[in-house]
């Protein structure tokens, strides 16, 4: 017993601590989903509220969804958020057109004098990457890429099991390098023929149109009314072997492995994890074939895609257990 007396106050605390959950919120284009975590598992049943429009309002559908959880048992919120993060401050420096009017939120000041509690602000694929990089298999690699297609692509790079932010805050912005000279596609950044405006739900959809011009209605079922063509269409089209949607498909993949080899050439990782709302789309064998046939042979032989084991809570979990691992240890 005399022993215990041997710690100290704030070493018991912070043991007492680590033991509480802390809640991981994503926050998307579409809808923001909470829920409670611990030890990288969600342990509660998630919480979900469709994202409103606006600055304001999204700060008030973040309150209300932290009020619906216990607050008094949790160590803080942690919020993954598509755009650029500094995440000393908890603001938003940088957005897509994504999420119009976001850019310059001081989310984390904001949040924490409305709930009360320690807020983490952290860009969502740099979340979801944190996470992915923790699973089991992949504790102990040098270098995972976590590469998220949904409305936009995001990126997340964990070396030696620490997210790489670069020198201001926007690492992993893999969204946007150029995999095109064509002077074709307008991403929502701004920019001209980045990887997300050809590998994205919208890049793909820009792609189906394209490749549908001077196609018949007999030819393909994919031919609709201008501007009602969804991702869901092209791949359930492709699932019943409908020609055109299998080739936009084919297509979209060489789209994704563009950039995956860009990637390969620059960080030569031990994984690619893909994760985000798309991924369930993703032939892993055809995407892997197209990548390795791409790359530099010794650059080829390292190449390993996996598909999320987390899939749809990464970005919830990784925001969360930021608060839980800053909280225990703070960054220097
Ligand atoms: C965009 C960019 C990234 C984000 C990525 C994936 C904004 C608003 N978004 O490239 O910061 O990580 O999209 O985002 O600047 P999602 O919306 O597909 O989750
Ligand atoms: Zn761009």
């Amino acid at each position: 017993m005399s022993r215990a007396k041997s710690y100290d106050a704030a070493k018991i605390d912070t043991l007492a601590k680590s033991k509480l959950p802390a809640l991981g919120i994503d926050l998307g284009g579409t809808k923001i989903r909470a829920a409670a975590v611990r030890d990288y598992e969600v342990i509660t049943e998630p919480k979900q509220v469709p994202t409103p429009e606006g600055r304001e309002h999204i700060i008030e559908a973040l309150v209300d969804l932290v009020s619906e959880f216990k607050t008094d048992i949790l160590m803080g919120v942690g919020i993954a958020t598509a755009g650029i993060v500094n995440c000393d401050t908890g603001e938003i420096i940088g957005s897509t057109g994504n999420l119009p009017g976001w850019s310059g939120t001081p989310l984390k000041k904001v949040l924490e004098s409305k709930i009360l509690l320690p807020v983490h602000v952290e860009n969502d694929a740099n979340a979801a990457g944190y996470a992915e990089a923790r699973i089991e298999a992949l504790r102990k690699k040098r270098c995972v890429v976590t590469v998220t297609l949904g409305t936009g692509i995001g990126g997340g790079i964990v070396l030696h099991g620490r997210l790489f932010r670069g020198s201001n805050w926007a690492a992993g912005e893999v969204g946007h390098i150029k995999i095109a000279q064509d002077n074709k596609r307008l991403c929502t950044c701004g920019l001209i023929d980045c990887w997300e405006a050809y590998g994205s739900g919208r890049g793909l959809i820009m792609t189906a149109q394209e490749m549908l011009e001077g196609v018949t209605i007999d030819q393909s079922r994919l031919v609709k009314e201008p501007g009602t063509l969804t991702t869901y269409d092209v791949f359930s089209a492709a699932k019943e072997d409908d020609l055109m949607a299998k080739k936009i498909v084919e297509r979209w993949h060489e789209h994704i492995a563009h950039g995956l080899v860009n990637l390969a050439h620059v960080l030569n990782p031990d994984c690619f994890v893909i994760t985000g709302g798309l991924s369930e789309f993703v032939d892993f064998q055809l995407l892997h074939d197209m990548v390795a046939d791409r790359c530099l042979p010794r650059v080829a032989d390292a190449i390993e895609i996996r598909q999320s084991a987390i899939q749809g809570q990464a970005g919830i979990i990784g925001a969360a257990q930021f608060v839980i691992d800053e909280l225990l240890t703070p960054r220097s």
